[in-house]
């Protein structure tokens, strides 16, 4: 099992497609083909405050569809998936830029793209189990007994991280650094915060290393553990990077 594990990617397809590129993947038709069958995985965070969310949303729908990558949702995702059902969601924290680019597209189009996501997340496992278990793929990070669990406090915890229910002055969530206390043997790889650098604690994996806000796009290789990336096109926006160490 040799998978590249890909973070929040936020609608940067610029970075995504040089990042695929720098991992050793060709194009055929459209599609990354790497020549010693790796694959690709996405930790989540697909779309919203980037240029290219719907691009994002056609090409990870393709690539699932071919076999080609693993998917998980992160909270925008499931965000999205809400909009698209049609319940009402807050236009705000990045879905507006999703949302500006849906509405711009010919109704037949809108209904593709809208089909497609959907049938993309309702496919997706909360968080992905990889080579027989020991790679836990988790967009906000999973804690260790919630393993092999889907109820709602572990789906909580999967989307938004460990959070106390406490806002900081600037509006965002306080977060526990679960990964600080990780004990367990599996890998988990995960995103959801963004960090200046891949952040690696107790076989934890930060990845996010905030493409969108000016950082950089990260792909983790799996099992060697290298690290790929490529820096953004966006102004970087260093109030948007977390503190932990
Ligand atoms: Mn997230």
């Amino acid at each position: 099992m040799k998978v590249d594990i890909i973070g929040d990617v936020h609608g940067c397809y610029a970075e995504l497609l040089a990042l695929i590129r720098k991992l050793d993947y060709t194009f055929e038709n459209h599609l990354p083909i790497h020549k010693d069958g790796r694959k690709l995985a996405f930790v989540g965070d697909l779309t919203d405050r980037g240029p290219h969310s719907i691009k994002v949303i056609e090409f990870i729908y393709d690539l699932v569809k071919n076999n080609l990558a693993f998917y998980t949702p992160g909270n925008h995702c499931n965000k999205l998936y809400r909009y698209f059902l049609g319940n009402k969601v807050q236009i705000s924290h990045g879905l507006e830029t999703t949302d500006a680019e849906f509405k711009s597209l010919p109704t037949k189009r809108q209904k593709e793209v809208r089909k497609n996501f959907m049938v993309l997340y309702e496919g997706a496992p909360l968080y992905l189990q990889l080579d027989d278990g020991n790679l836990i793929i988790a967009h906000a990070g999973i804690r260790e007994d919630y393993i092999g669990l889907t109820d709602n406090k572990v789906k909580t915890f999967v989307l938004y991280g460990d959070i106390t229910g406490e806002k900081m002055p600037d509006g965002r969530p306080v977060r526990r650094d679960w990964a600080k206390h990780y004990q367990g043997k599996k890998t988990i790889v995960y995103g959801h915060t963004p960090v200046r650098e891949v952040r690696v604690i107790n076989n934890t994996y930060n990845i996010d290393t905030g493409c969108v806000f000016g950082g950089k796009l990260s792909a983790l290789k799996y099992p060697e553990m290298e690290i790929v990336q490529v820096p953004s096109s966006m102004p970087f926006v260093p109030e948007k990077f977390s503190e932990f160490d």
